[in-house]
């Protein structure tokens, strides 16, 4: 009897250009293009079996079975770009280091896009899986694919998907999550980046500029220039969060501790390490740099931080299929 069975594992990725805003809520197109780092530290284990005598989907997160909407949807989406319509059986672990705040919908969705095209025996290439992770949620796009990679905007379901950058550099790139709070957010990001898109007054400035940070990190990618690479990430992420200030009604991702995170940084980049903060929908900051400079800045933040909410990742890679 054929197994429809299949497990996957995807790591989450951080951007350095954001996603912060839809240009199609179904389809889920962003309004500019984005560029992220998949990190080996964190990561998502997903199982599908499909089974014809379900009558509906069935999901266990961490051991848990959890009722989700979102997960029934994205499981009627796959179901649309496989042809194999049974209801699974879907066994979801996040594994993230305790108390980190950082499991995330991207590599949730990139895993279970691989698991459940495979568990119904389609070997799809990266760049569809890539479009059907995008629909579960838009950062899931980018973890299909490890180390940098690039969520094209597109304009329809066929153009809208990531692919990897390859530059040599002799970066040795890491990433330190410095662990402020595990809270569930008060604004999701999917609520909070639509407020923006209907209420920022400068939201047609950020999507130009975004696309203007988009192509000059990609330049400075190409030509191994970290400094310039981490000012525009840094930019980045400070244009984003500004937006959520500028919105109606207006909201916000820091916490007192974010905001010292990120002064303490700028601080180690005047004593002469190069290092750059990025925030996402939390208020972790997230800190890149070389690994060649990495002893002397955790040193630095273990003097504010303890040591054990200061979370190294490197690059990792894309979603594969777990034996
Ligand atoms: C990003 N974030 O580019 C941005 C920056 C958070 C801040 O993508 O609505 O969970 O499911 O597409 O992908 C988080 O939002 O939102 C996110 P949906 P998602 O990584």
């Amino acid at each position: 009897m054929a197994q429809y069975q299949a497990s996957a594992r995807a790591h989450t990725n951080i951007a350095l250009i954001k996603y912060w805003g839809k240009k199609d809520q179904q389809l889920i197109l962003p309004m500019n293009g984005s560029l992220s780092l998949t990190l080996d530290k964190f990561y998502t284990d997903t199982s599908v079996s499909y089974d014809k005598n379900l009558t509906q989907d069935e999901f266990y997160l961490n051991g848990a079975q959890k009722e989700d909407p979102k997960v029934m949807h994205f499981m009627d989406i796959v179901r649309q770009n496989t042809g194999f319509d049974s209801h699974a059986v879907i066994k979801s672990t996040n594994h993230v280091p305790t108390a980190a705040g950082l499991a995330s919908s991207a590599s949730a969705y990139a895993a279970l896009a691989l698991a459940a095209t495979a568990a119904a025996n389609k070997k799809f290439d990266r760049q569809k899986l890539s479009r059907i992770a995008r629909r579960g949620s838009g950062s899931a796009t980018r973890s299909i694919f490890g180390g940098f990679a690039e969520w094209l905007e597109g304009t329809d379901d066929q153009s809208s998907y990531a692919q990897p950058l390859e530059y040599e550099n002799d970066w040795d790139i890491r990433m330190i999550a410095i662990v402020i709070d595990d809270q569930p957010k008060k604004v999701s990001s999917r609520q909070g980046m639509q407020t923006v898109v209907a209420t920022s007054p400068f939201y047609s400035e950020w999507i130009k500029s975004a696309k203007t940070d988009l192509k000059n990190i990609k330049t400075a990618l190409a030509s191994q220039d970290f400094k310039h690479f981490g000012e525009i990430a840094e930019s980045n992420a400070l244009k984003m969060h500004a937006l959520n200030l500028s919105a109606q009604p207006h909201f916000n991702y820091f916490a007192p501790a974010s905001i010292i995170a990120m002064n303490i940084i700028e601080e180690i980049r005047e004593l002469g390490y190069p290092c750059y903060y990025t925030m996402d929908a939390g208020p972790n900051v997230k800190v890149i740099c070389k690994n060649a400079d990495l002893s002397v800045i955790l040193r630095q933040l273990q003097n504010h931080f303890p040591a054990d909410h200061l979370l190294v990742a490197a690059p990792g890679p894309g979603a594969q299929l777990l034996d």
